[in-house]
Parts: structure tokens; sequence; C-alpha cells
């Protein structure tokens, strides 16, 4: 007997006192949105949701018309349940407050409704990435302020990528789940439970076009890697890059590595290029609940004290041992 997300959470609720009704419903919810998001990516060009949507996000990115449409079905699935507060979007300026017309929960959703678009026309992985966090108690009405909480706060952290197969990855704080889409039943059932990454990798995962732009630390770390068996690290490296997190995190969670996107002296002001809230916080807690490790070259991801909603972050994130490494020749420089 398969076991369904529905099913999962129940258990989680029930059996391990792990997460309330209220938080069940709330991931319920989004689990179904991720379903409409899929049918939509699915559907390509026949759907006409291809292309650009000619308009820019908080980012100054041009959006395409999935982005726009899977931050609608984001927000029209969870605004009426009674679960949240409030929302905050990678494709929206300011928090979105549940409008006075439904109950106020005590949740806070953030989301990167589709991130990889730039792959979404060429066909390639693209996913939703969302987090988490609880209302400060007692505090009345909610503001941005609410949301800016360290990653360590998170009560619930996952994605859904839309590959060869929709898959739901999700932590409450217990390990990592998948559950695969069933299109038949239009289920999620769980596929893989107690996900764990090795410890060491041979594959790491970075943008090299931008080699001559990165801090010495990261130079010397991707050197060593290049330089193979003859090398420092006396081991051969296989390198991925699919321009899509959702997809490099999946093939780590899945099979090891180091996923690396690190400041460059490109634009200097900024910390890295990924978001801190609904990128990286979400990730992170899902590979260090995995057994792997995610700093900013100099921290624990999850410890950031965010100071803005959008705020950018270098992201080191995988197989312990490889982050550990990187972050340690970041320290000594
Ligand atoms: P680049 C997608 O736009 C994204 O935010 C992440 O999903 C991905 O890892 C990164 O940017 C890719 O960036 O500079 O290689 O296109």
């Amino acid at each position: 007997m398969s076991t369904s997300l529905s099913r999962y959470l129940v258990e989680q609720q029930r059996a391990k006192n792990h997460i309330p009704p209220e938080l069940r419903l709330l991931l319920e919810v989004v689990a179904r949105a991720c379903k409409s998001i899929s049918h939509a990516v699915n559907k390509g060009a026949l759907g006409g949701v291809l292309g650009s949507a000619h308009s820019e996000n908080v980012q100054g990115e041009v959006q395409k018309k999935l982005d726009i449409i899977a931050n609608e079905v984001l927000i029209e699935a969870n605004e009426w349940g009674g679960h949240l507060a409030a929302m905050a979007s990678e494709e929206m300026d300011s928090i979105y407050l549940v409008p006075n017309r439904y109950p106020q929960g005590e949740y806070l959703l953030l989301f990167d409704p589709l991130d990889g678009s730039s792959n979404i026309d060429v066909n390639v992985s693209i996913g939703t990435i969302f987090s988490v966090l609880k209302k400060t108690e007692g505090s009345a009405g909610v503001s941005e302020a609410d949301f800016l909480q360290q990653g360590s706060a998170q009560v619930a952290a996952g994605y859904c990528v839309y590959g060869p197969q929709t898959t739901l990855v999700l932590t409450v704080g217990d390990g990592v789940a998948m559950f695969t889409l069933d299109r038949e039943q239009g289920s999620f059932v769980l596929t893989q439970e107690d996900v764990q990454i090795p410890a060491d990798t041979q594959e790491f995962a970075i943008n090299m076009s931008n080699m001559r732009h990165w801090a010495p630390p990261v130079k010397q770390y991707i050197e060593d890697c290049l330089a193979g068996k003859a090398g420092a690290r006396g081991k051969d490296f296989n390198m991925r890059w699919v321009a899509s997190m959702v997809a490099d995190v999946h093939r780590i969670l899945t099979r090891g590595g180091v996923f690396m996107y690190p400041w460059d002296q490109r634009e200097p002001n900024k910390p890295g290029k990924l978001r801190l809230m609904y990128e990286a916080n979400p990730m992170a807690w899902l590979v260090e609940q995995a057994g792997g490790a995610a700093t900013n070259g100099q921290q624990r991801i999850l410890d950031i004290q965010p100071t803005e909603l959008h705020q950018r972050v270098s992201v080191f994130l995988g197989s312990k041992n490889e982050v550990q490494r990187v972050t340690a020749l970041h320290q000594a420089s």
C-alpha cells in the first residue's frame, strides 16, 4: 500500500506529534498548487504559456508568463484557507496580506514560484521553492518584519521539481521525504524517506563562465578539483550545472555533490545572486536535514539574520565534507 502525502503528513502530525493540523493543511494546499503549476508547465507551447510576460519583477528580471501564472496559483490556493497571515514571493515587491474577507492564520509562506525560469522555454527542469515560518507570537497584524527570521526558525520547507517526474521534496524537521506525482491518481506518493547526502563527492556544480570574477578561495577550491587525481585532491571530479537551483539541489539530495553560487566581482555590492529567504534558506534546511551542510562561505546559512525580504546571499551547499573544505578556504583567506 503506497503512502500518499496526506497520509505521511497525518502520521507526522499524529504519530510524531510533529506538525499541528494547521501546518498539515497548509502543506497539502501548497502541494495541490504545485500540481496545478506542474500541469501548466507540462502544457508548454500548447498552453500558450511560454515566453516573456514583458514585465519585470522586484529583482529587475524579465518575468516569464509562467512565473506570473505560478505566483497567481500559489496566492489563490493559499489565501482563503485560514492558515496563513501573509505570503512573500520573489515575484512580488512587498508581502501579500491575506485579504480581510478570509480568516487569518499564524503561518507565513514564502516562495519562489518558478525557479530556473530561464530554462522554461528550452524544456529543462524548473521548480517551485517554498518556506514556512510562524508569525511572531502575539504580534497584532503582520508586517515585513515578521518575515525577517533566521532560516533556523522555519517550520517546513520544500520544493517541487517539474522534470521527467514531478517530485515534491519536503522537510518538517524530521528528515527529508520525496513524493512523486502519480498523474493517474492525481496525488503525490511517497517514493523516498530519510534522504541522506553522502559526506563526500566527486561532483561540483557552479557556473564556470564566471571563474575570472570569483574570490580567491572559490578559485582555489575549483582549481584543486580541476587538477584531479594528480592534484591536491587526489581524485578526479565531474561537473554539472543545470542553471536551475531546484534541479541541481535535487541531484545533490539524490546522489551527493556540492552546489556553489558565490559572490563575484561583477556586482561587488551584492553578496551573491540567490535570495536568502525563499531560495537559500529552504534549500539549506533540506540539505542539513539530509546530513549535508550549507554556508555562505563564512557561516551557516540558517544562522544568517535577515535584514531585507529580498536580500541575496552566497551559497555553498551539499556534501558536508566539501562544503566544510570550501568554507575553510574562505575563513582562512
Ligand atoms: P546563472 C535561476 O535563475 C537561478 O536563480 C537559480 O535557479 C540557478 O541556480 C541560477 O539562477 C543560475 O544562474 O547565472 O548560471 O544563469
